[in-house]
């Protein structure tokens, strides 16, 4: 069954997004049949409003091309220094409903811009690409682009730690929805594809050809202190189940037009993720 794809209107810069699960649901609704509902479609394709103008180079690949394509147009960015990342993340990540805040990644949490720091009861600057995967630390680089950094409570920072992320564990205290076990983290549900996001965008961004390591998704929890980062058919998943919010769109263009002047493609086209992978 084809579904149409709804068209676009570039000339006022609107997104719109068509969504096959939304439009099976509604001619099953029509015609009386009732779908299955346990598993989650795959991400389907979406027009944007980038797709003219900085995506243009991009359109229309697939695979390998496509990955290239999107490598060569996203390292075109401004970097940012570790300390600078503070004063972004109070902007990429400030709460939608009080401005003095900023969201928690993976508790959820409403928390002070001004409770930055390194001490309990502050939040600080998670990597959700484990900066030990490829040991690039802070340097400005890889360990300070915005697409991967964001604001988490000290202590549920460390539990984290350089984990791998999978499904499974026990509830971490504090952080309603997160799992962890030996070696693998899950994050909460309204997260998860975030989280998929922002692995795969690094993964496109850097591929070895600077002074950095190729950062490359694959299916281990074991990866250590590898340029890889795990689990990729987990992730693929995530990013299905948990399609871009409003909020992590938000954050996508504040980095676009304030610091980096680059945008994660998988925000803006999460079917890209199955088109490469
Ligand atoms: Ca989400
Ligand atoms: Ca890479």
């Amino acid at each position: 069954m084809s579904v149409t794809q709804t068209g676009t209107s570039r000339q006022t810069g609107t997104r719109i997004r068509a969504w096959k699960p939304l439009a099976l649901t509604a001619a099953a609704v029509l015609i009386g049949v009732t779908l299955p509902t346990a598993a989650a479609s795959p991400a389907v394709a979406t027009t944007d409003a980038y797709d003219d103008t900085y995506y243009q180079d991009a359109i229309g690949k697939t695979g390998p091309a496509l990955k290239d394509s999107l490598h060569t147009i996203i390292s075109d960015q401004t970097k940012v220094s570790y300390s600078a990342v503070w004063n972004a993340l109070k902007a990429t990540d400030q709460d939608p409903n009080n401005s003095n805040n900023v969201i928690l990644l993976y508790s959820g949490t409403s928390r002070s811009k001004s409770l930055n720091g390194g001490d309990t009861g502050d939040w600080n600057r998670e990597h959700v690409w484990a900066k030990s995967h490829g040991d690039f630390g802070t340097s400005t680089g890889p360990g300070t682009d915005l697409h991967h950094l964001r604001p988490e409570d000290v202590r549920i920072n460390s539990i984290r730690g350089n984990k791998d992320f999978d499904n499974g564990g026990s509830a971490v205290s504090g952080a309603s929805g997160n799992f962890t076990d030996s070696n693998s983290f899950e994050p909460r549900d309204s997260v998860k594809g975030d989280v998929a996001r922002m692995i795969l965008y690094m993964a496109v961004r850097y591929e070895g050809d600077d002074s950095w390591a190729d950062l490359e998704p694959n299916d281990s929890v074991t990866n250590g202190t590898s340029p890889y980062h795990g689990r990729l058919s987990v992730l693929k998943q995530w990013n299905d189940e948990d399609p871009p919010s409003a909020f992590e769109e938000n954050r996508n263009e504040i980095i676009y037009d304030t610091y980096q002047h680059n945008r994660n493609p998988f925000i803006d086209h999460p079917e890209w993720v199955e088109a490469i992978w």
